[in-house]
């Protein structure tokens, strides 16, 4: 496809992920327009208003609403419209609620965006992948989720000041679904080019605090909700790193959450989970034949079948 000039990303749902998502958009200039659309006709445009008082110091312009029109022209679109967790609820507590107002949204905005591609956000964020790419019909590579590259963030920082090295010498991926059944693919992990479990440095790493540390991971988002009531701003940052691989045709390899056929893993079949995928503009494709150990294939099935039972629950 190649790099798109004049390239338009439309955030649909103007709360705190949605908002921090296309601030960091304007700020990192992922896209050279940002739209943001919400039902919440005051809120959004106040927003925007706000957004727009910044642009003497972004490239990039900012618009948006609360009129569907607002989506026309968009490359990339990413949703976070939907209700959130609240604290003690697990992201699969707001499958049924999410799906719902993805059926009454998605075919309108594709309607408005159909050569899109389009990048779930709303939790939970597998189940919708699968939901979106059921409703809308598009080829699966066109729409997928951010998945595990927020958790993966987590963890390379946490690894990182563990290590005492920078997050970008930490290579290591969390996989499978984003939400209680993550893990990170340890056995693939690497400080530079060192495996993790080989890492002498100051203090080499221990089986039971990785296990810690992946633990740490898993429920980082339930301790930021404790405390704020919401995770926005990693998400945000996430988001615009996953539009800006698709809008420059990047061919960046991320975790981000696919649905899967039978020909990769017979498991993960008509699942929508994160495995290292290629992303660009033609949107995100898993790659194939990732080395894993016996364990972690083990754990791999376990994600993809909590997924698959939360979906069938949904009738998708
Ligand atoms: P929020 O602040 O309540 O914002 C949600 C927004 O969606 C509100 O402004 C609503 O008006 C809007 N909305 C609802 N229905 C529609 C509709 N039909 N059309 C347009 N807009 C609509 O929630 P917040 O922004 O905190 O979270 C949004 C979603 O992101 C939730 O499902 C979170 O669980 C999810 N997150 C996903 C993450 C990930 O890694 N995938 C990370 C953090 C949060």
């Amino acid at each position: 496809m190649g790099v798109i000039e004049n390239s338009k990303l439309t955030v649909v749902g103007a709360g705190a992920v949605g908002t921090s998502l296309a601030y960091a958009a304007l700020i990192r200039e992922s896209a050279s327009e940002v739209a943001l659309y919400d039902i919440a006709r005051e809120k959004v445009e106040a927003e925007v208003l706000d957004l727009a008082h910044g642009t003497q110091f972004t490239g990039s312009s900012v618009s948006g609403g609360a009129d569907l029109a607002v989506v026309e022209g968009s490359h990339v679109v990413v949703i976070t419209a939907g209700a959130k967790q609240e604290p003690g609820q697990t992201r699969m507590d707001l499958a049924g609620t999410n799906v719902r107002i993805l059926e009454r949204l998605l075919p309108s905005l594709v309607e408005r965006a159909p050569g899109a591609v389009f990048v779930l956000v709303t939790n939970p964020v597998d189940v919708l992948t699968l939901a979106a790419q059921r409703i809308s019909g598009l080829p699966p590579e066109r729409v997928f989720g951010s998945g595990t590259v927020l958790d993966t963030s987590r963890l390379r920082w946490l690894l990182a000041r563990r290590a005492g090295v920078s997050t970008s010498s930490v290579h290591a991926a969390i996989v499978g679904e984003h939400g209680d059944t993550e893990f990170p693919l340890w056995s693939e992990a690497r400080i530079g080019p060192v495996p993790i479990l080989d890492w002498a440095g100051e203090r080499p790493f221990h089986r039971e605090e990785l296990d810690e540390i992946a633990r740490d991971v898993r429920d980082a988002a339930y301790t930021v909700i404790r405390g704020k009531g919401a995770t926005n701003y990693a998400i945000g940052l996430t988001g615009a790193r996953i539009v800006e691989a698709v809008l420059r045709d990047e061919d960046a390899v991320l975790p981000v959450s696919t649905v899967h056929g039978a020909d990769d893993l017979p498991a993960l079949d008509g699942v929508a989970l994160s495995l290292p995928s290629v992303v660009n503009g033609e949107g995100a494709r898993a790659i194939g034949g990732i080395p894993m150990a016996d364990d972690e294939r083990a754990k791999l099935a376990a994600s993809a079948d909590a997924i698959r039972a939360a979906a069938s629950a949904l009738g998708l």
